[in-house]
C-alpha cells in the first residue's frame, strides 16, 4: 500500500489555511479517546483540459454531513464552505491530483461519554496517493482472504456513517488477511452474507449480471454508487442483493470500488480463482470509462466533476 509522504504545505484547521506543522491537536482530544470522529476521503484528478477537479465532491461533502447527522455531531460549517475549503488545499498546496481527507472531531475541554460541551473542530489535508492496494493491483487484480471479523451489525456501530471509530473493524480485517500474505480481507455480515472490503465495496459478475451487496451493513460508497450508474448506462443489468461468498467463488468477474481504491479487479477469494483468474471485460469496460469519467473524458458525467 502506498503510504507516507503526506507532508504538504497547508492544511484547513478550523476555518483557516495553517502551515503543515501548525495543525496540531491536544491528547486530551475528546476524539482521540472515544473514537467519535467522522471524516471523508476524496480524489482530485487532472483533466485533460490540465484543470484539476475532485470526484463528486459535493456527494462527499454531503455524507461528511449525513455522518454527522448520524452521530448527533453538529459541524459549523455548510457544505459550500467545505467544498470551497477543500479546493482552496489543493490550490494552496498546487496539487495537481491528490487525496483529500476532510475529518471533524471534538476538541477538548471536556472528559467521559456523557461530555457535550467540546466543539467539533474540522480540518481538511491533502497528499499525494497512489494505488490504493499496490501498483499491480488494478493490472491483476488482487487476492482477497474472508475475514475472521464480521463487518459490525448495523445495531452496534453505524454503516452509514464514515465514522473514525467504525474503522477498527476494517484495521484488524486488513492487518489479519495481509499478514497472512493476501492483498485484502473480504468482511461478511453477521449473517454471513458478503458486506465489503476493509476499505471498499465489492461487486461481483455472472453472466453478464452484476451483482453488490445492498446498503445494510456497508458504507453507502460514492463509487459503488457512480459505477452501478455506469453500468446502467452501458445496459449492464446490476442488482442489489445479499449472496453468500460462494456466490463470489463461481462468479466469472469480481471487482471492489472506493475513492483510494478506485476499481480494483478481484482474482483470488479464499485461494478460489474466480474466472480465468484475469480481470473480465465488464471489469475492464468499468474500469476504463470509470478512469475516463475522472479526467473530464466523458460529457455524459462531467457534472460529476468538481473543478478547484
Ligand atoms: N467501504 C469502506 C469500509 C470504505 O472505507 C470505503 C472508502 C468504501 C467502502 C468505498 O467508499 P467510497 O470511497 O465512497 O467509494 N474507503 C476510504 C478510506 C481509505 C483509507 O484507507 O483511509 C477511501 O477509499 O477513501
Amino acid at each position: 500500500m502506498a503510504t507516507g509522504g503526506i507532508r504538504s504545505d497547508k492544511i484547513w484547521l478550523d476555518g483557516e489555511l495553517v502551515a503543515y506543522d501548525k495543525a496540531q491537536v491536544h491528547v486530551l482530544t475528546h476524539s482521540l479517546h472515544y473514537g467519535l470522529a467522522v471524516f471523508e476521503g476524496m480524489r482530485c484528478y487532472q483533466c485533460d483540459d490540465g484543470r484539476s477537479a475532485i470526484f463528486r465532491a459535493p456527494e462527499h461533502i454531503r455524507r461528511l454531513h449525513d455522518s454527522a447527522h448520524i452521530l448527533e455531531m453538529p459541524i459549523p460549517y455548510s457544505d459550500e464552505e467545505l467544498l470551497k475549503a477543500s479546493a482552496d488545499v489543493v490550490r494552496t498546496n498546487r496539487f495537481t491530483e491528490c487525496y483529500i481527507r476532510p475529518i471533524a472531531f471534538y476538541g477538548e475541554g471536556e472528559m467521559g461519554l456523557a461530555a457535550r460541551g467540546n466543539k467539533t473542530r474540522v480540518a481538511i489535508a491533502a497528499w499525494p496517493w497512489g494505488a490504493y492496494l499496490g501498483k499491480e493491483s488494478v493490472e491483476k487484480g488482487v487476492r482477497l482472504k474472508t475475514s475472521s471479523f464480521a463487518r459490525f451489525h448495523h445495531n452496534s456501530m453505524l454503516p452509514a456513517a464514515k465514522a473514525s471509530g467504525n474503522y477498527i473493524n476494517s484495521i484488524l480485517a486488513g492487518y489479519e488477511a495481509r499478514r497472512s500474505g493476501y492483498d485484502e480481507a473480504l468482511l461478511l455480515d453477521t449473517m454471513g452474507f458478503v458486506a465489503e472490503g476493509s476499505g471498499e465495496n465489492i461487486f461481483s459478475v455472472r453472466e453478464g449480471v452484476v451483482m453488490t451487496p445492498p446498503l445494510a451493513s456497508i458504507l453507502p460508497g460514492i463509487t459503488r454508487a457512480s459505477v452501478i450508474r455506469i453500468l446502467g448506462d452501458l445496459g449492464v443489468p446490476v442488482v442489489e442483493q445479499l449472496f453468500p461468498r460462494d456466490a463470489l467463488y463461481i462468479a466469472d468477474e469480481a471487482f471492489m470500488t472506493g475513492t483510494a481504491a478506485e476499481v480494483t479487479p478481484v482474482r483470488e477469494l479464499d485461494d478460489r480463482m474466480i474466472g480465468t483468474g484475469q480481470p473480465g471485460p465488464i471489469t475492464r469496460k468499468v474500469q476504463e470509462v470509470f478512469q475516463r469519467v475522472l479526467h473530464g473524458r466523458e460529457d455524459q458525467y462531467r457534472s460529476w466533476l468538481y473543478y478547484v
